[in-house]
């Protein structure tokens, strides 16, 4: 008798302790693209190894297309803790994170090799640790890739052909200080509404990896693409501060794994979007300058170059052009 009451005590226990062990915890993440992109690649596996790694406590929702805001919403989402997770291009991020504002500086990364390295390294794990304080946990870098310029206008060869067209640019101070330089109109514009923008006239360009431009399609609204590589565009995965915190250590690390292995899943897609694009949007149509002279955009903005080594120190911006 006292052992089928011992028994029933366990059994008992055991029903309360069951439910509470397989609790499952569900988040949000959101990208501004679509998902057959290198951005819905990283957040499909980010999703995909958060619930492998936690046994499946915790699940991750996946939205695509900006349909929980543009950028700038997501991140303060993020911020408020309406939403835990974003992964993130970095330009409406110096609006939260005022030390990011370098990492945007055109012509600052040689290429993909030279960026990944230095956001990896040590100067990058600084720079994610300066979003603490805000009210962010940066999880990883990832990435958007190498922008170059589209328009509807005119072929782009040179500086001198962007004076007075009139592009959409991120709602990032530093790009539209560099872009003013080039002489172009600039209107800061939340992604989600850039198609209809360019569709309409409102305004005659814009300018993205082509893993965007392919992803959005831009090539149905765009007729020129000029490859001027002018400036990196790096990808974060930012969470909620207290929603991390609120992990235990062994789940704090499975999600900065998890981050990890959707940065390597989202970087080789940009290298494969990367190496095909040119001759997928040449087949859609577009037509393509490849090899402008970069050392022309490059003295373009000399000017706006001064400028920033004002703003952000040149040691620390030599620090980020030196690094190997
Ligand atoms: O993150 O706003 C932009 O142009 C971004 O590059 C795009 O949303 C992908």
């Amino acid at each position: 008798m006292k052992r089928l009451t011992l028994l029933a005590a366990a059994l008992a226990s055991f029903a309360f302790v069951a439910p509470a062990a397989l609790a499952q915890t569900t988040m949000k993440i959101s990208i501004s693209v679509g998902q057959n992109s290198h951005q819905g690649v990283g957040i499909d596996v980010f999703a995909r190894e958060v619930e492998q790694r936690t046994g499946g406590r915790y699940k991750v929702q996946t939205f695509y297309s900006g349909s929980l805001g543009g950028e700038r919403e997501s991140i303060e989402a993020v911020q408020l803790g309406t939403q835990e997770l974003t992964f993130t291009s970095t330009g409406p991020v110096p609006n939260f994170v005022p030390e990011a504002r370098i990492l945007d500086i055109p012509f600052l990364f040689r290429d993909k090799a030279h960026a990944r390295a230095v956001l990896d390294g040590p100067i990058g794990q600084e720079m994610l640790q300066k979003f603490e304080s805000k009210g962010f946990k940066a999880l990883a870098w990832g990435e958007n890739g190498v922008r170059h310029m589209t328009n509807s206008k005119r072929a782009v060869n040179g500086p001198d052909d962007l004076k007075g067209l009139k592009m959409r640019t991120m709602e990032n101070p530093v790009h539209v200080a560099a872009y003013k330089g080039f002489g172009i109109i600039t209107t800061p514009m939340a992604f989600p509404e850039v198609f209809t923008a360019l569709q309409q006239g409102t305004v005659d360009g814009q300018e993205n990896p082509l893993s965007v431009i392919m992803a959005a399609k831009f090539d149905q609204v765009q007729k020129h693409l000029t490859l001027t590589g002018h400036v990196y565009s790096p990808c974060v995965f930012m969470m909620n501060k207290a929603s991390f915190d609120k992990l235990s250590a062994a789940d704090k690390q499975h999600f900065l794994d998890a981050a990890k292995v959707a940065v390597a899943a989202n970087r080789a897609r940009v290298d494969e979007d990367d190496a095909k694009g040119v001759a997928e949007l040449r087949g859609k149509g577009m037509s393509v300058v490849e090899n402008p002279d970069k050392a022309k955009f490059q003295a373009a903005l000399t000017p706006v170059y001064a400028q920033f080594e004002q703003q952000f120190g040149k040691a620390n911006i030599d620090r980020i052009k030196n690094f190997k």
